[in-house]
C-alpha cells in the first residue's frame, strides 16, 4: 500500500507502525533509537515504538486503538484542501472496527467523500481477544452498509495487496472518494513479543515445565467444575493453539516467502535484493548502537 505513496499523502498509523514508516523512508536508525528511548530517536526517545512521528513524511501514529481513523479523516480533509490530488492511508487491525471513533471516520470520510484508503488488517484477534467472539454481523456489509467501495484480499499475497491498493489510491487522487481494503493477514510471530501460545508450540518441554505445577493444583482444587470439565477445557485450549500456530507458522502463510517464490526465476535479482536488504538491517542496527 505505502508503495503508492509518494510526498504529499499522509499516513494515520495504529500501534504497528513501524513497518510502514520503513516502507515509507523514515530513517531506520532514527526509528531503532526512538524504540530504545534515546533523545536521538525520531521522537526524541518520547514516543517509544507506538507513538511515532515524522512531520516530513505527515505520519502520526498512535497506541490507542481505533484513533488512526479520526487521524486519517484530518489528513485527508487537509490534503484536500491544501494538497489536492494527495491522499492520506489509515492502517488499523480488525479489532479497531469495534471502536466508536473509527466507524464515525468512516462515515464522515464517505459523506465528504475525502481521499482516504482505509486499510483493516484482518488477523481475527485484538491480541488476546478472538474478534469473532465480539463482531456483530459481517465485516463487509458493515463497510458497504457506509457506501465505502470495498476491496477484500488475501493481506499475505504482495502482489494482491499492490493491486488492490493502486486502484483505491488512484481513484482517490482523481476525486473519487474514498475506499476500504480488508486484507486477511497472519501474524507470524504471534500477536504481541513473545507470544507464549507460540512458544509453547516451539518448545513445548521447556515452556511447558513452568507451568507444570500450577495446572495441576488448579486441576487437583476442590471447588469449581469437576476435573473432567476442566481438562477438556484444557484440551480446548491446546486444541486451539496447536490449529492457531499450525496456520501461522505455515511457509503458505509467509508473505516473504510467497514474494521470494515469484523472484526465483531471477536468481540474481534475488540474491542482490536479499543482499542489499541484508547488508542495510545491519548497518542500521550497528549504527543505532552505535
Ligand atoms: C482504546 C484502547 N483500548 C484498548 C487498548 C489495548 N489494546 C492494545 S492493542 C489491542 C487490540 C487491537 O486489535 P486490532 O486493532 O485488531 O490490532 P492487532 O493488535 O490485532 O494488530 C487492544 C485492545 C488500547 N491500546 N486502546
Amino acid at each position: 500500500v505505502v508503495d503508492h505513496l509518494g510526498d504529499g499523502d499522509a499516513l494515520a498509523l495504529d500501534h504497528r507502525g513501524t513497518a510502514p514508516l520503513l516502507a515509507r523512508g523514515i530513517d531506520p536508525v532514527a526509528l531503532l533509537r526512538e524504540c530504545l528511548g534515546r533523545e536521538d530517536g525520531i521522537c526524541a526517545g518520547r514516543g517509544g515504538h507506538m507513538h511515532l512521528f515524522s512531520p516530513a513524511h505527515l505520519a502520526a501514529s498512535s497506541g490507542i486503538v481505533g484513533a488512526s481513523g479520526p487521524a486519517g479523516v484530518g489528513f485527508a480533509l487537509a490534503a484536500e484542501h491544501l494538497r489536492p490530488g494527495h491522499i492520506a492511508v489509515s492502517f488499523f487491525g480488525e479489532g479497531s472496527m469495534n471502536q466508536g471513533m473509527l466507524l464515525e471516520s468512516l462515515n464522515l470520510a464517505t459523506a465528504w467523500k475525502l481521499p482516504l484508503i482505509s486499510v483493516c488488517k484482518d488477523n481475527r484477534w485484538a491480541i488476546t481477544t478472538p474478534s469473532p467472539s465480539v463482531t456483530a454481523g459481517n465485516m463487509a456489509d458493515r463497510v458497504k452498509g457506509f457506501g465505502l467501495p470495498f476491496f477484500e484480499i488475501d493481506g499475505v499475497d504482495i502482489g494482491a495487496v499492490w493491486e488492490a491498493a493502486k486502484k483505491a489510491v488512484e481513484r482517490a487522487r482523481n476525486g473519487g472518494g474514498p475506499a476500504f481494503l480488508l486484507a486477511h493477514c497472519v501474524h507470524r510471530e504471534g500477536h504481541f513479543l513473545g507470544y507464549q501460545p507460540f512458544r509453547m508450540t516451539k518448545h513445548p518441554v521447556k515452556e511447558m515445565a513452568p507451568l507444570a505445577v500450577p495446572i495441576a493444583k488448579s486441576l487437583l482444587r476442590r471447588q469449581g467444575a469437576s476435573p473432567t470439565v476442566r481438562l477438556g477445557a484444557l484440551g480446548d485450549l491446546m486444541k486451539r493453539i496447536r490449529a492457531e500456530a499450525k496456520e501461522a507458522l505455515s511457509p503458505a502463510n509467509d508473505p516473504v516467502a510467497r514474494a521470494r517464490r515469484l523472484l526465483e526465476a531471477d536468481p540474481t535479482r534475488l540474491a542482490n535484493l536479499e543482499a542489499t536488504v541484508r547488508n542495510q538491517v545491519l548497518a542500521a542496527v550497528r549504527a543505532a548502537l552505535a
